[in-house]
């Protein structure tokens, strides 16, 4: 065989490779998020999944393609022998390659920023003209919430399925984050402001709260219990509350 059969050989190699890494990324990156990650309890966290699913998507043939290429370089451009190698000709006068290169990482970068941008402000989306309002209060290291209207205050947090919550997010001390796991809301807890986020829990069951943001000696321990109720569960566990004076 020539020379030209090796460098064709290896590059059909190269581009099998390729292939098949994009295959082995593109299904964990339709199986990983959905599996891996938290169950979903609201839109916002359907939203991050799904985000997660396309985002990996987007990014395994680019990885593919470092990984099959390294393999290429490693396998065949390995010099025997006590010359030294002629030198090569550098990539970059390639004009086709590089305008290749140029043009498919600007359209991926778009791409990721419009998406980006567009979950961002869905995310945040209010569509309830009257949600259910909650006042988290973070301070080291424990979670508080009220329930404005009805004096009611709480270390855990319950909320009634199927109706928006707006959440308005303060500490009482040092920069804490406010994170329902299982609902996509991650928001910073600051002193001295209050920071809104919305979210709409559409399924029952127990979730986590945790903090975020590292605020001390007891950070990791930060955390607190919830529960998604019925509407019906939700005021009868309201009434059943003691009122704080
Ligand atoms: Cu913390």
């Amino acid at each position: 065989m020539t020379d030209s059969d090796n460098d064709k050989t290896s590059l059909k190699s190269f581009f099998w490779l390729w292939g098949i890494l994009t295959i082995v990324g593109v299904v964990l990156g339709l199986y990983g998020p959905s599996h891996l990650m938290p169950k979903s309890m609201s839109p916002n966290m359907h939203l991050t999944i799904l985000t997660m699913v396309i985002f990996t998507v987007a990014a395994a043939p680019v990885a593919a393609g470092v990984y099959a290429a390294t393999i290429y370089v490693l396998r065949n451009w390995t010099h025997k022998g006590d010359e030294p190698p002629p030198p090569a000709k550098p990539v970059r006068e390639n004009g086709i390659i590089v305008a290749t290169w140029v043009s498919i990482s600007v359209l991926l970068t778009l791409f990721l920023l419009i998406w980006g941008l567009g979950a961002l402000a869905e995310d945040n989306a209010s569509a309830s003209s009257n949600p259910l309002i909650v006042n988290v209060i973070a301070q080291q290291w424990v979670w508080t919430f009220q329930y404005p209207g009805t004096h009611v205050e709480s270390n855990s947090l319950y909320l009634p399925e199927g109706r928006e919550v707006e959440f308005h997010v303060s500490s009482d001390d040092v920069t804490h984050g406010f994170w329902i796991v299982q609902m996509g809301v991650q928001v910073d807890a600051n002193p001295g402001v209050i920071t809104t986020i919305h979210t709409t829990p559409n399924v029952l069951g127990t979730f986590d709260v945790r903090c975020e943001q590292f605020c001390g000696l007891n950070h990791a321990f930060m955390d607190a219990l919830g529960d998604v109720v019925t509407p019906q569960q939700f005021s009868t566990w309201l009434a059943a509350q003691p009122q704080r004076t």
